[in-house]
């Protein structure tokens, strides 16, 4: 009886989805993206700032590295500004003048300040201007790194902090694997409230993600080392990072929300956000620094 049900709703749902043209070809549905060409006054980087939001941090709210003016300076050839996207979730959208193509192999440089033992590493995320609006409001997919099938990597990780509305002091959170912690205020930056005061919500902050796994160790001379992890990752001192002062990014790698591979022909937005939650003793917590960005086959 129970299967007959089933069977019956089964047929009155395949009845209602087809009741006009536009629902039997899938092609149909939604609208046809039209990627914005390159022209012969297109730049190589980042034409936008679409939105900056750090998580909590150590240069949260200062000039310059944690601020919405400081990361308009993203805008144009890399080397103008550097922004720090504080702890885990913090984040930074831009855009170009054109629509950056999926080529063979890499497709968008991401530049930093990552050097020997200061691997930070933020995750990449790609939009398609699908509605062809011109905001980043469409659908987000995420570019698989090296971690992103260790089994240490958490996904669909959410983290919430509150804002202590006190200068140089730390930041309380809690996050979905029931931890609580702290983003922890240091003797170093005492002059800025650690949470971004041009937050909208001034009481607490919720950032949602993939978690990358813990990348601190201690050498022998006592120092904190933040090692690199292969490849796929924003502020990281991978051997490309060593060779080419950015890390590069395939569109191709794309995935939903679920983990399944998804094919762009071309993305228009891009989104890197701290993929860490992690203190480094007096270093502070992990943060990724972004100081630019470009489409890589316009570069030279
Ligand atoms: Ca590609
Ligand atoms: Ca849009
Ligand atoms: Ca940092
Ligand atoms: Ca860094």
């Amino acid at each position: 009886m129970r299967k007959l049900l089933f069977l019956t709703l089964l047929a009155l749902g395949t009845l209602s989805a087809c009741k006009n043209d536009d629902d039997i070809n899938p092609d149909n549905e939604g609208p046809v993206y039209v990627p914005r060409p390159i022209i012969t006054t297109s730049s190589a980087y980042i034409s936008k700032v679409f939105e900056f939001l750090p998580a909590p941090g150590q240069f949260v709210n200062q000039d310059g590295l944690g601020t919405p003016d400081g990361a308009q300076k993203l805008i144009g050839k890399s080397g103008n500004g550097t922004i720090s996207l504080g702890g885990f979730g913090g984040y930074v959208i831009f855009g170009f003048d054109h629509s950056i193509v999926n080529g063979n192999g890499d497709d968008i440089a991401v530049y930093a300040n990552a050097f020997e033992g200061s691997s930070e590493p933020g995750i990449v995320m790609v939009m398609q201007d699908l509605n062809g609006n011109g905001l980043p409001d469409d659908t987000w997919y995420e570019l698989a790194g090296s971690e992103s099938t260790n089994v240490a990597t958490a996904k669909n990780y959410k983290i919430i902090y509150y804002n202590p509305k006190k200068v140089g002091t730390d930041v309380q959170w809690k996050d979905s694997k029931g931890n609580k912690g702290a983003v922890l205020a240091n003797e170093y930056h005492t002059q800025n409230n650690y949470y971004p005061t041009f937050a909208k919500n001034q009481d607490s902050l919720i950032f949602e993600g993939t978690l990358l796994p813990n990348n601190k160790s201690i050498n022998n001379m006592g120092w904190v080392i933040l090692s690199a992890y292969k490849y796929g990752y924003v502020d990281n001192y991978s051997d490309e990072y060593k060779a080419k002062k950015y890390n590069s990014f395939d569109i191709s790698w794309a995935i939903d929300s679920k983990g399944n591979k998804v094919q762009l022909s071309a993305i228009d937005f891009v989104k890197v956000y701290n993929g860490m939650n992690q203190d480094g003793g007096w270093l502070g917590e992990a943060s990724t620094e972004v100081s630019g960005a470009a489409n890589i086959s316009l570069l030279k």
